[in-house]
């Protein structure tokens, strides 16, 4: 199978299971891992923030920044198709007490004139606006990269509100290596970020989250209530500590990768692509072939390829460490020679 569902599907490297076999390990509740320790501070080094937290996924770390900065009954302000509203099934309505607020955005970008709109004024009849999440990469806009600028144009608008700023940055070191912007230029318009190990790094698992002292060690707390306080957890520390001074270059690959299967596809007169590629994500519209999403997917499946829904009649494709150079040119072959028979 060639499996192209998602950057998450990707195995650990000989050298992060050497890693985790090798771990120094103690009592993570107690700050005593090593590892651990190791790895919180070269995450908040490299993102130009005071302290870091590991986490066992970006959806935890996700809502362990809601959950820090807000107070149940206020909004939360997010584009309508961000991970932490769309796929995190409500987390932050059954947890933190809160409401979300959405603004549809451009290639997953908020139009800061229309997040400032949104921004609550004191009224007795109004939540008070406690977050505003971004996301970049954005996921559902096809790996899109939201711009420097409107980062901090958002962020600009925050402070003078007094409202955080919190960054899903699950695929943010795609951004980076995309855009030639460093990690901490982003970073520094934001209050806390959630960056992904187990996606385009290739860890088996975890998350950071990182922001002020004080931000962290409130994240803690909250991330022990959940029952995500870990213990020799080192051992899955090793491996996000090599995701982060090891495979972060390397993403660029996977965005040639990319380009590559939406260059091949749309050579294939059904197949329209929807994006513009600017990461690792290809979408694509299957509508000409007479197929919705799913049939096309099954028919994909017996050719030994694996993609996701994205819609009625959309397919992701995800580039990732997994998947190599011949490969992609098997999938634009075999994806052609279906298209051009039965489809
Ligand atoms: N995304 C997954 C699915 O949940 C859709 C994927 O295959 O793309 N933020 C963003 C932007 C994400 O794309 C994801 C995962 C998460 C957060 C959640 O991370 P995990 O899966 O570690 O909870």
């Amino acid at each position: 199978m060639i499996d192209l569902r998602s950057d998450t599907v990707t195995k650990p490297t000989e050298a992060m299971r050497r890693a985790a076999f090798e771990a120094e390990v103690g009592d993570d509740v107690y700050v005593e891992d090593p590892t651990i320790n190791l790895l919180e501070q070269k995450a908040a080094e490299m993102l130009g923030k005071e302290a870091a937290l590991f986490v066992t996924s970006g959806t935890q770390g996700n809502q362990i920044a809601v959950l820090t900065h807000c107070q149940r009954g206020q909004e939360v302000i997010m584009e309508q198709d961000a991970h932490i509203y769309y796929y995190e099934g409500a987390a932050m309505s059954a947890f933190a007490g809160i409401q979300p607020r959405t603004l549809k955005g451009h290639r997953g970008a908020m139009n800061p004139t229309e997040v400032k709109a949104a921004i609550r004024p004191e009224d007795i009849h109004f939540p008070e606006t406690g977050l505003i999440c971004l996301e970049n990469t954005h996921n559902r806009a096809g790996g899109a990269i939201v711009s420097l600028e409107n980062m901090q144009e958002i962020y600009t608008i925050a402070n003078e509100h007094h409202v955080p700023v919190h960054l899903d940055g699950a695929r943010l070191f795609n951004t980076v290596v995309a855009s030639s912007v460093s990690v901490k230029e982003y970073a520094a318009q934001t209050d806390s970020i959630q960056i992904c190990l187990s996606k385009g790094l290739g860890a088996p698992v975890g998350s950071i989250i990182a922001g002020t002292e004080s931000f962290i060690a409130r994240a803690r707390k909250w991330r022990k209530r959940l029952g995500g306080g870990l213990r020799q957890a080192g051992i899955i520390a090793a491996p996000g500590l090599l995701a982060l001074t090891e495979m972060v270059d390397r993403l660029e690959e996977d965005h040639r990768h990319a380009q590559k299967l939406a260059d091949g596809f749309a050579q294939i007169p059904s197949l329209k692509i929807e994006n513009i590629v600017e990461t690792n994500i290809v979408l694509v519209n299957v509508e000409g072939t007479g197929h919705d999403a799913n049939q096309f997917l099954q028919e994909l499946k017996n050719e030994g390829i694996l993609a996701v829904g994205f819609g009625p009649h959309t397919v992701r494709f995800t580039t990732h460490y997994d998947v190599n150079g011949s490969q992609i040119d098997v999938v634009i072959e075999r994806v052609g020679e279906l298209c051009a028979s039965k489809l």
